[in-house]
């Protein structure tokens, strides 16, 4: 019979302790193989913005190149909704058919609890776990736990011995923030693509936008944001732009959209800024935005605070960066608009073609609306226009 080991987490990111559990469970548990499977992590559900699921996948993929027998699996992060175990461990069953035992790898505390579990019966009856325990740590709860379990549901689990693995993913995101090192903690390869890739780097500074605007935004427009920050990340990457600039740049970018127009006046009038956005809220919001960056969240980054103040009109010159939020704001998933197919595909090749596409449609649409055009907008349009084309290679260091 094929044994499958299951170790569900955050992984964010995959750090020694899981490696080590993983290669524990491999080793002591009978088990042909081990997967990791990342859960599902709700941005704006959470008090912080997680490491995208392909990240999380990467990083794994990363840290297990050299164990064959361990893999990641990104079950979890292609379902919708919240994951729950009991549904994971019946894809995998399915996956792996009858006649395989699926166990699933879990610490002391979490096999403590079981029982509280959704569709507890059902995980308890149908599966066998493998716990890590610490040499040396007292489990006479523990066994005592997993009597009652075997005896009652006739649930397999088996003990392994783990080594301690004192810190938390949470502690690693926090030496990273701080510019620490996590080295000895996470594996060099993903210590690496961290690095490479700015993750966790303005955690801090994310997780205090993410608090302002779930707090000051609607559900449509947190999602709205959300979707942008990831494609803004990814366009970012596509065009060589600083990837968490981009994300911050977006979680902030519309921090000001939902606030009423008299409060946006009075705003407008005590940061003095020009009297052109006054009942004006589609500019005004990007403006507002800029400032309370500057006086209430410290930002002093010119790149990101010139990214928010000019994503909806874009302007004369504007940065690489300036061009990825405004283009992810324009083609986030949830944008339905006639020509946002056709931008989207240009965005896979030409950012500024795709710039370039969307200023028009917005002019035209404005013009069809009788809205005035604000000279931002146009300067952007001739900008662009005038811009001889870059093949992509230049586009990257333009
Ligand atoms: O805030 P979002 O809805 O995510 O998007 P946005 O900030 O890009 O645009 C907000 C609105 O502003 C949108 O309906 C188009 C409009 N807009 C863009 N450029 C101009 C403009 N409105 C005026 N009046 N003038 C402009 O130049
Ligand atoms: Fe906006
Ligand atoms: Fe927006």
């Amino acid at each position: 019979m094929k044994r499958i080991g299951i170790l569900g987490g955050s992984f964010d990111p995959v750090h020694e302790g899981h490696v080590g559990l993983a290669r524990d469970a491999l080793a002591q548990a009978d088990l042909d193989q081990v997967l990791l499977i990342p859960a599902r992590l709700q941005p704006f559900k959470q008090d912080r913005m997680p490491a995208s699921g392909e990240d999380r996948m990467e990083m794994l993929r990363l840290a297990l190149a050299q164990d064959p027998g361990i893999e990641p699996c990104s079950y979890e992060l292609e379902q919708e909704g919240v994951s729950y175990t009991y549904r994971t461990l019946r894809a995998m069953q399915e996956r792996f058919g009858p006649e395989a035992k699926i166990c699933f790898i879990t610490g002391t505390d979490s096999i403590l609890k079981l029982d509280t579990w959704m569709n507890a019966e059902e995980l308890l009856t149908r599966y066998s776990y493998i716990v890590g325990s610490r040499p040396g740590y007292d489990d006479t709860e523990l066994k005592e736990c997993v009597r009652r379990l075997e005896e009652t549901y006739g649930t397999e689990i088996r003990i392994i011995h783990n080594a301690p693995f004192d810190i938390s993913a949470t502690e690693i995101r926090e030496r990273l923030a701080a510019g620490a090192s996590a080295e000895g903690l996470v594996p060099p390869a993903v210590l690496e693509y961290i690095r490479e890739h700015g993750l966790y780097r303005n955690q801090d500074l994310n997780a205090r936008g993410l608090a302002y605007i779930r707090e000051h935004l609607k559900e449509s427009r947190l999602a709205h944001t959300c979707r942008v920050a990831d494609t803004a990340v990814t366009l970012a990457r596509r065009f060589g732009a600083d990837p968490a600039k981009a994300e911050t740049a977006a979680i902030f970018h519309d921090m000001a959209k939902n606030m009423s127009a008299e409060e946006m006046n009075e705003q407008i009038r005590s940061f003095g800024l020009d009297e052109k956005y006054i009942d004006n809220p589609n500019l005004a919001h990007s403006k507002i935005a800029r400032c309370l960056m500057v006086r209430d969240f410290g930002i002093t980054d010119e790149d990101i605070l010139n990214a928010v103040a000019y994503h909806t009109t874009g302007r004369a010159g504007m940065s690489l960066l300036e061009k990825v939020v405004f283009l992810a704001d324009a083609i986030e998933p949830g944008r339905s608009y006639p020509s946002a197919e056709e931008i989207r595909r240009i965005a896979d090749t030409d950012l500024d073609r795709a710039c370039l596409c969307m200023l028009e449609r917005t002019v035209a649409y404005l013009k069809k609306k009788g809205a005035r055009i604000d000279t931002d907008t146009t300067d952007a349009l001739a900008y662009l226009k005038d811009k001889p084309i870059l093949n992509e290679e230049e586009n990257k260091h333009a």
